[in-house]
């Protein structure tokens, strides 16, 4: 007896597609009434749309089945698009990876997520996705990723998937998916595969025709190769017959309204149109006149990413190399449901007649809508039990556990009486490179083309460039001096990226997952001037989003750039700091700080709970303090501490962060002979004390245990009626709230104008920076 049921029952190719046939309509139902659900049945509290996308699952319903349940290899990860969700939810529903309560909580609280998430859906998903375009091109990043662990032996080879990105024709308009392009053609990108469901719908209407064959062109210029998967079997099957060519010329001409209208409206508007425009070829004619119109709309709607037969085809012939490949399968938006391929669609939800008659058309009985196998049928059952069985390791496995590095228990200040927090940054990442501790092997670092001018120049001389195949340090061959010795391969540890900032936080996102995806963790450095981080804004919250965990260095930062001027000078970056969830900030004014801080954020990036950190430095060199003791640094990590503690009772206290400490501290001695006990804090996070407060407010509010925040202890021995100067050179807001913490009056000076060239004294003058501007604000606060 045959030891597989599967080929015990499917001896042929044909039966092997009416399984998967069937799978597509458990998929297609499953999807569409968890949505409808959510919508028509579940009780609505409050009135809001609860929403989620039928016809856009409809369209993918088939590419996913061929994926999921053909081509998918158990190293393999996917990116779905995000409002395929439901689809995907489906898929670990009949695998027994989900439940149905989380299917019928579906866009509820606690339940399934509208837009698959790593973080808040209970089943296995490899990449959260959600802002259109970023899911799609972090698998490139993902893939990256993978080649690099394999040369740097972290990845044994048959442990290398493919990273594959289901995509929406729309998100083909999103511009980081060419930037991704071009740094994928750099690094030699392999194993990716990117899938759209080219149904010719966006969001709002029909996508433009003009695009229709730019896309492949643009691909295959950047190394891919492009696979389009128009027509289904049936279709081409037609096309060889005698007048077959002439629909294929139709088709193709036909403009993507057209197509999307005539679908919408069925058969007999299929013929009218086709017996209108090919008058003249009566042997095209005559075909069309064999079917009638339920058979001519199944064969106009018989597209590639609607044939099983074409897509499994197509997934195998790729599957043999490692080319990056773009499929484009085209498809019908909605496909099989009333509204299919109407431009309205999108948001589209079905009636309950409607959703009667399909269920009556997948013969799924009353009371049965949540069973998996209803509609299946005795006679497929079992197969389709084996079909679920042979696929489930592929689909549901667990992600690997990663363990952690170890972190040495201190990094060293940099020596120097005076430095910058960049240059002492630079220095404590070539300490590290210089280590032999096995936490150095583990720090990837990269910049998008401001390695050298962020500092971290000295760590890639040592460590190398990353490249798949080796690259010469032409310079040094030929006796060129240079400080930068750029010679790159498989062993090197910085991912240097062209000037595409979105890319550096789509890469770091990669890498900050590498552990939950492959098994090893690395320890992220991504290194850009402060002001380009909103470059890269969506892709940073997208990699937070995920819990992906990196260490973030924006430098320089703020008018104490001085001469490059307004531009370069951030200014709200503060506040992206503290209110990016799962980010920490910190604004540190001496190497000291910095060293302990790299440190924390380390382990911070493999703590559970922890999260990635953002470091903003500054190039501006300052007089290091003089420690009398250690005490300072526990404090320091929870966000602030005392540089010169105040007296109990203490009228006033002066805050401030990052580089301006010395205006502050000329501030500090110029006020402490007439202001007694005068108290100078150093706030090292911003973030860490706002986040900290609110929390303790938060744990009072719920009656648990009373918390009392580092900060409130902070400000505790100063005087009720105490005044606050805070000071910082970026948004005055990152410190205003300080006044809050006790009801104290504030006088917050940062900058909210845009900076200008100058030097320091100039530009602190102008912008109410200075010394003069501390003590002025001060006096102010006590008139
Ligand atoms: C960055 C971003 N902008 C806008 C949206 C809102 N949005 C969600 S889906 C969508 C259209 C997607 O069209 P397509 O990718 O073709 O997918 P389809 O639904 O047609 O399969 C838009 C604009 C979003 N999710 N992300
Ligand atoms: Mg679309």
């Amino acid at each position: 007896m045959d030891a597989d049921p599967l080929a015990r029952g499917l001896d042929t190719q044909a039966d092997r597609l009416a399984l998967l046939e069937a799978m597509e309509r458990r998929l297609l139902w499953l999807s569409a009434w968890t949505i409808h659900h959510a919508n028509a049945l579940r009780e609505n509290t409050d009135g809001v749309k609860v929403g989620g996308h039928q016809a856009s699952c409809a369209s993918m319903t088939t590419i996913m089945t061929a994926l999921y349940f053909h081509a998918l290899r158990p190293c393999d990860k996917v990116a779905v698009k995000p409002h395929a969700g439901p689809l995907l939810h489906a898929i670990h529903y009949l695998l027994g990876t989900q439940t149905c309560e989380q299917l019928q909580t579906f866009r509820g609280f606690g339940g399934a997520q509208s837009y698959p998430s790593r973080t808040k859906d209970a089943i296995p998903v490899d990449f959260s996705t959600g802002s259109v375009g970023l899911g799609v091109a972090i698998t490139a990043f993902a893939s990256l990723v993978q080649d690099y662990l394999l040369a740097h032996g972290h990845l044994p080879h048959e442990k290398a998937g493919r990273m594959i990105a289901l995509m929406g024709d729309a998100e083909l308009d999103e511009g980081n998916i060419y930037e991704c392009l071009i740094e994928g053609y750099k690094h030699e990108l392999r194993n990716c595969w990117w899938i759209v469901d080219y149904n010719r719908q966006s969001l709002d209407a029909t996508t433009a025709d003009r695009m229709f064959d730019r896309f492949g062109d643009i691909f295959e210029t950047c190394g891919w190769r492009v696979v389009t998967l128009k027509h289904g079997a049936a279709q081409r099957a037609l096309f060889r017959r005698p007048g077959g060519e002439a629909l294929a010329d139709w088709i193709e001409a036909c403009g993507n309204a057209d197509y999307a209208v005539l679908t919408y409206q069925g058969g007999a508007a299929w013929r009218r149109r086709l017996e209108r425009d090919l008058a003249g070829q009566p042997r095209t004619l005559a075909l069309i006149a064999e079917l009638d119109d339920h058979a001519l709309y199944a064969l106009m709607t018989n597209l590639g990413g609607h044939c099983l037969q074409t897509l499994t085809e197509a997934f195998d012939a790729a599957a043999g190399d490692e080319r990056p490949t773009l499929f484009i399968a085209y498809t019908i938006k909605g496909r099989d449901l009333p509204f299919q391929g109407h431009k309205d669609n999108h948001a589209g939800l079905m009636t309950d007649g409607q959703i009667t008659a399909l269920r009556e058309r997948l013969g799924i009985a009353v009371g049965e809508e949540w069973e998996p196998l209803a509609g299946i049928g005795d006679e497929l059952a079992p197969a389709f039990h084996a079909l679920l069985e042979e696929k489930r390791e592929a689909v549901t496995r667990p992600e690997p556990h990663a363990p952690r590095v170890p972190i040495p228990a201190e990094l060293a200040t940099p020596a120097g009486a005076r430095q910058s927090t960049q240059v002492a940054f630079g220095k404590i990442m070539l300490d590290c490179a210089k280590s032999d501790a096995p936490f150095a092997r583990r720090i990837t670092t990269t910049s998008p083309d401001v390695t050298v001018s962020t500092n971290l120049g000295g760590f890639v001389n040592q460590r190398g460039l990353f490249r798949r195949t080796g690259m010469s340090d032409v310079f040094a061959e030929m006796n060129a001096q240079s400080p930068q010795k750029w010679a790159g391969g498989g062993t090197g540890q910085h991912i240097e990226l062209g000037i595409a900032e979105h890319n550096l936080f789509l890469m770091l996102a990669a890498l900050g997952l590498a552990g939950p995806h492959f098994g090893t963790r690395l320890l992220p450095v991504g290194t850009v001037y402060d002001p380009f981080i909103a470059r890269g804004l969506d892709a940073l919250n997208y990699g937070c989003y995920q819990d992906a965990r990196f260490l973030l260095v924006g430098t320089p930062s703020g008018i104490t750039l001085g001469p490059e001027g307004g531009a370069h000078q951030s200014i709200g970056t503060p506040l992206i700091g503290m209110s990016q969830p799962g980010l920490t900030f910190f604004e540190p004014a001496f190497a000291d700080e910095l060293a302990l801080i790299m440190q924390w954020a380390f382990e911070h990036l493999q703590a559970d709970p922890g999260g990635s950190v953002y470091l903003r430095l500054s190039t501006r060199p300052l007089d290091q303090p003089e420690r009398d003791s250690g005490g300072w640094r526990e404090d320091a990590l929870k966000g602030a501490y005392w540089l010169r503690p105040p007296e109990r009772g203490a009228q006033l206290a002066l805050a401030f962060a990052g580089a301006i400490a010395p205006e502050v501290m000329r501030a500090h001695e110029a006020l402490v002979e007439d202001v007694p006990g005068l108290g100078l804090l150093a706030v090292t996070s911003a973030d860490l004390l706002h986040r900290e407060w609110s929390a303790a407010q938060a744990s009072r509010w719920t009656g648990r245990r009373p918390a009392t925040s580092h900060i409130e202890r902070l400000l505790g021995p100063l005087a009720p009626d105490a005044k606050l100067v805070t000071a910082i050179d970026g948004a005055p807001a990152t410190l205003s709230w300080l006044g809050a913490v006790r009801g104290q009056r504030v006088a917050a000076l940062g900058t909210d104008r845009f900076g200008q060239t100058g030097d320091l004294a100039d530009l602190y003058r102008e912008y109410r920076l200075d010394t003069d501007a501390i003590l002025d604000a001060t006096a102010e606060l006590f008139l």
